[in-house]
């Protein structure tokens, strides 16, 4: 009696502890280098045009199963991943093209392994929703929505066991935040204060539902309260904003290994997948155009213009050499050789 009375109150003080939560807000940073915005403007044209290419070879059946396009989102993975150094790990659900691509991977690999081809990032195994690249520390594509969660949640205590410096960035959609493994992920980073971001990118569907339908939180980066992780939220169309919400918070994770939830509020223009159409019956015309206002290309393409960093002509010179590498990817790509009948079972976990 007296000792489950101790046990008890034990228990009842430990409670009455106030909670170790970590305080962070972000901090925006000073100015940014032109050459950055340049760089942006050249990565994100690069990830629109290089998917308006895989749409058309997709209709004409060079590109087979599953393909989800990352079009209107551009923003949150080039500002996110030009935060990081070279050697911190990415991962993030099928919508992958435009990560792995902002990561530094080859377009000609991407569009290779897209193609099902032998000189693809997968040797051709993978396709759209698998792509790895592993020499650059992108670790996939994941087609199980919230499954590569707690995959990213294990990289980062691998980082922290062996003390190493790198921070985990783990992007998925809003979609993935009602699952459980979604929160068993966020628990055991908060407990063990894991290097990671993990970063919702609110497109506002998970395929034709909306988040009011699937959440019973509309404004998601408030799940990230229910374990003391610190959290944000921002425009995810607008480059520069997620580049500074971005740099603060891996600042911080690297200084002082603790975990981050951020929300970007983006929209996709495109249909959920291929096999769907751009709107269909779930949002209306007028909202997908609506949305196409706020485009993050044209917007960064403007402030490079109004603040003279660049004139019309330099814009589209740079265009005109993105166009070329992706046509160059295309080209690559199907003059691939197929992966052969005897090749099926190598390179798998036995
Ligand atoms: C566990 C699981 N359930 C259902 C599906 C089918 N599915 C594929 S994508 C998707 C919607 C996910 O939406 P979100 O996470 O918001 O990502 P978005 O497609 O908007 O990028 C669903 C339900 C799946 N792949 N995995
Ligand atoms: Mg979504």
């Amino acid at each position: 009696m007296s000792t489950s009375g101790n046990c008890f109150n034990q228990r009842k003080a430990i409670a009455n502890k106030p909670a170790n939560v970590i305080r962070w807000t972000w901090t925006k940073m000073e100015k940014i280098d032109p050459k950055i915005l340049i760089k942006f403007y050249q990565e994100m044209f690069l990830i629109r045009r290089f998917e308006e290419r895989t749409a058309e070879q997709y209709a004409l059946g060079k590109i087979g199963g599953f393909c989800h396009l990352y079009i209107g989102q551009e923003a949150v993975a080039v500002g996110a991943i030009a935060a990081l150094k070279n050697d911190d790990y990415v991962l993030s659900a099928y919508r992958d093209h435009g990560h792995c691509l902002a990561k530094g991977s080859d377009p000609k690999r991407v569009m290779a392994e897209l193609f099902g081809r032998t000189t693809g990032l997968c040797k051709g195994k993978g396709g759209s929703m698998h792509l790895v690249d592993s020499d650059r520390n992108f670790l996939g594509g994941y087609a199980i929505v919230g499954g590569h969660i707690p995959l990213a949640a294990g990289v980062a205590f691998a980082v922290k066991y062996q003390s190493r410096d790198q921070v985990v960035v783990c992007f998925f959609g809003e979609g993935a935040v009602p699952t459980g493994i979604c929160h068993e992920s966020l628990n055991m980073a908060a407990l063990w204060k894991l290097p990671i971001i993990f970063i919702c990118e609110n497109n506002r569907y998970g395929m034709g539902t909306p988040v009011e339908r699937a959440s019973a939180i509309y404004n998601i980066s408030q799940v990230a309260s229910a374990y003391d992780m610190p959290k944000d939220s921002f425009d995810g169309m607008d480059v520069l904003e997620v580049y500074h919400h971005v740099k603060s918070a891996v600042d911080m994770v690297r200084s002082k290994k603790v975990p981050i939830f951020l929300e970007a509020k983006t929209y996709r223009f495109m249909g959920h997948s291929m096999s769907d159409p751009a709107h269909g019956h779930y949002r209306s015309k007028d909202e997908v155009d609506e949305a196409k206002k706020r485009d993050p290309i044209p917007r960064l393409k403007g402030k490079l213009l109004r603040e003279k960093i660049m004139t019309e002509g330099q814009l589209q010179a740079v265009e005109k050499d993105v166009q070329e590498v992706v046509e160059e990817s295309v080209r690559f790509a199907d003059k691939s050789p197929l992966p052969s009948t005897e090749s099926l079972e190598s390179d798998l976990y036995q």
